[in-house]
């Protein structure tokens, strides 16, 4: 039996030809800036991100850290939403390791922070407050349904945070399918930021990394942070090789991982017992909750339905005691999006 996991797009493997260009790559020792492969992804991406300098990072969550620790001093505040990747699901690590204090503002339904809570978040000059400092933005957001902000958007909090002598990260783990999804450059979306991260690892199915781009004097300071962090490497041309092919290969096709996900909401929406938070989803996320009957089996149905549906070789994501996250990528083709409704529906019929 062939599983279909949609628990994430990070379980993407690699493509045929990444394998073939990471067994061909330059190498050389990346701490000295030597490996010819890393310094040729990092201007691709730089060039793409439509900033000065890029620098490749072994996680989007180091990816993260490292900017907001190269943004902020300790004891300095950074804006983040209250659903952001990096107040949720990122160990704490900016407070743990950079003592920089977050404060939360309520994520919207699509993904934004209201530029009225992000104004009122910002403090005064006081010495009872820390330091206002950065906004972080999340682009797609995750856990809004992986909703696309727009350039319009970001461009009014970049402004914002401009205005007031703060600076604005993007984290931009999934840009490329908010840009595909918006029809609009990745550059245009992160334009208004200071420094992006995105991540080469998810839907683009590269097998390690992502790259944080900025202007060239904030990557020198950031380049200083990955090494403390301890994310300098070596001969990780290996890994940048695979990196190059995702962006030169992987990037035009999203847009069929977003059909797949639309296909896959219209297929559940239809079996009673289900609920969708967004009914057409925008990007390869779907987001769906057990109601009625089955919501209240249990202390979690949805563990209860998911471990059902991994019997019959579907996985999903639970990320909440009735809620599920599925996402599309490279690896589900249409036969598996069907195989994926049929057997919600056997699992779930069997229940009620
Ligand atoms: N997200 C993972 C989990 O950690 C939730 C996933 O399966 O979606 N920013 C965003 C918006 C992300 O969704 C993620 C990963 C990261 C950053 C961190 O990337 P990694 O996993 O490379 O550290």
């Amino acid at each position: 039996m062939q599983t279909i996991d949609l628990r994430s797009d990070t379980v993407t493997q690699p493509t045929p030809l990444m394998r073939e260009a990471m067994a061909r790559a330059e190498v050389g020792d990346d701490v000295y800036g030597e490996d010819p492969t890393v310094n040729r992804l990092q201007e691709l991406a730089a060039d793409r991100m439509g900033k000065e300098a890029g620098l490749f990072i072994p996680s989007g969550t180091m990816g993260n850290l490292a900017a907001i620790l190269a943004h902020c001093a300790r004891g300095e505040e950074a804006i983040v939403g209250d659903k952001s990747h990096t107040f949720l699901n990122e160990a704490g690590g900016i407070s743990a390791l950079g003592g920089i204090h977050s404060r939360q503002v309520p994520n919207q339904p699509d993904g934004s922070l209201a530029l009225e809570d992000i104004q009122a978040a910002i403090r005064s000059d006081d010495p009872h407050y820390p330091v206002s400092r950065l906004i972080v933005l999340e682009n797609t957001h995750n856990r809004c349904g992986g909703a696309a902000l727009s350039v319009e958007y970001t461009a009014s909090v970049g402004r914002l945070a401009h205005e007031h002598g703060l600076s604005l990260h993007l984290d931009g783990a999934r840009i490329f399918n908010a840009s595909a999804a918006l029809g609009v450059s990745p550059g245009a979306l992160a334009s208004p930021a200071d420094s992006v991260t995105f991540c080469l690892s998810k839907g683009l199915c590269a097998p390690v990394g992502s790259v944080l781009c900025g202007s060239r004097e904030f990557i020198s300071r950031a380049h200083r942070v990955r090494k403390q962090l301890g994310g300098g490497m070596r001969q990780a041309g290996i890994l940048a090789a695979a990196g190059i092919v995702a962006l030169e290969t992987m990037i035009d096709r999203l847009q069929e991982d977003h059909q797949r996900a639309q296909r896959l909401a219209e297929g559940l929406a239809s079996l009673p017992g289900l609920s969708l938070d967004q009914p057409k989803p925008q990007t390869n996320m779907v987001y769906v909750a057990l109601i009625g009957e089955l919501a209240g089996t249990g202390s979690s149905p949805a563990r209860h339905v998911a471990a059902a549906l991994a019997a019959r070789g579907v996985l999903v994501g639970v990320v909440g005691p009735q809620r599920f996250r599925l996402v599309t990528h490279y690896w589900i083709d249409d036969p598996g999006v069907e195989q994926t409704i049929a057997a919600f529906q056997a699992v779930l019929g069997a229940m009620l």
